[in-house]
């Protein structure tokens, strides 16, 4: 049986990773920090079939101890500060989790396993004010957030300990990628969300910022089976990961309002507060060196992905609504 661990279990990435582990019969180590108020929705239905190992991505001693105890095969290290928005309101602190924390994931794992194969969740956010499209794993990197630059920092201490330690160690630059998992502050379900509340007339309003933004959006579900496959190689390497269309702001707020038979027009507000100090405005990736030497493929299309986060929302919100009325 293998052993896997997992930084940043709770998060979306983390939770539909545990899930393709467990289905593939591997043991999973999820790596938590202490907090007075454990936030395990997206992992509550298979905490009994997981083991949650206490360290902190800014203590170099407790990963080594986690290391040390869990022996894992494969190491994936999704844990960041990943709201491009709050690096701007915590610098310091997004490039101590998103950048410095890598080398010490990446030294824990040199100095107790070093034959652990490792994966790094690194951005299409490098990109940023990009400087060709489509973007691909050649693209020069341009980032546009402090969040941006923590990123560029982890993807080259990943491929610099590849080279200086011989270790297996690949970087997944993935483009946006979402679900019903998603966290409420990122843009499609911060939308998908207020969709479901205005249809249930809970809300009246929604509130955003760049509408003309660019992403290139796929399902999470999709991207973390790309995860796995980079760690079951022979040679370790980086790859995109992407779906190779991009949409605006405004075409998610047209699918999603559309979705419950609404026109966007009539509730959103641009309001300057959600508008970023720098932009990236534009990214589409270009995956062909995945779909070729990864066999990768993409599963749900952008309608799928936004009419499954807006039906879940539905849903999600019906039941609170009902139990709420029960009580
Ligand atoms: O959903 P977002 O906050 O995602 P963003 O900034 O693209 O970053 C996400 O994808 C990256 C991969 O490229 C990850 F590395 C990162 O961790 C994260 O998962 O915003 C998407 C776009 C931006 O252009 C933003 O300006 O939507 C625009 N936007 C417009 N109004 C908004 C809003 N974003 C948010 N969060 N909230 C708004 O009201």
């Amino acid at each position: 049986m293998k052993t896997a661990l997992i930084t940043g279990i709770t998060g979306q990435d983390g939770s539909y990773l545990a899930e393709l582990l467990l289905e593939k019969g591997y043991k999973v180590y999820g790596l938590r920090r202490r907090t007075s108020e454990p936030i395990m929705t997206n992992i509550q239905h298979i905490a009994n079939d997981i083991e949650l190992v206490y360290g902190d991505l800014l203590d170099l001693g407790s990963l080594i101890e986690v290391v040390r105890k869990v022996q894992p095969d494969e190491v994936y290290n999704l844990a960041a500060q990943s709201f491009v928005a709050t690096s701007w309101e915590q610098p310091v602190l997004t490039g101590q989790i998103t950048a410095i924390g890598v080398t010490n994931m990446l030294e824990a794992v040199r100095l107790v396993k070093s034959d652990a194969r490792f994966y790094q969740a690194s951005s299409s956010e490098m990109f940023g004010k990009v400087v060709e499209t489509p973007q691909r794993e050649t693209t020069p990197f341009y980032p546009r957030s402090p969040y941006g630059v923590a990123k560029v920092y982890g993807h080259w201490i990943t491929v610099n300990y590849r080279e200086s330690y011989d270790m297996y160690a690949c970087s997944g630059i993935l483009f946006n990628h979402e679900s019903p998992r998603r966290g409420l502050e990122f843009v499609t379900r911060k939308v998908t969300n207020a969709v479901a509340r205005i249809k249930l007339g809970l809300q009246n309003e929604l509130r955003m910022g760049n509408l003309d933004a660019k992403r290139d959006w796929g399902f999470a579900g999709d991207y973390v089976q790309a995860m796995w496959l980079m760690l079951q190689q022979e040679q370790p390497d980086d790859y995109v990961i992407s779906t190779g269309e991009t949409h605006a702001v405004r075409e998610l707020l047209e699918v999603a309002f559309g979705y419950v038979g609404l026109n966007y027009e009539d509730y959103v507000v641009v309001d300057p507060k959600f508008v970023r100090p720098a932009e990236v405005d534009l990214l589409l990736g270009d995956c062909s060196k995945a779909k070729e030497k990864l066999g990768w493929e993409l599963k749900v299309s952008f309608e799928q992905l936004i009419q499954m986060m807006v039906e879940e929302d539905l849903k999600r919100i019906r039941q609170e609504v009902a139990t709420m009325q029960l009580s």
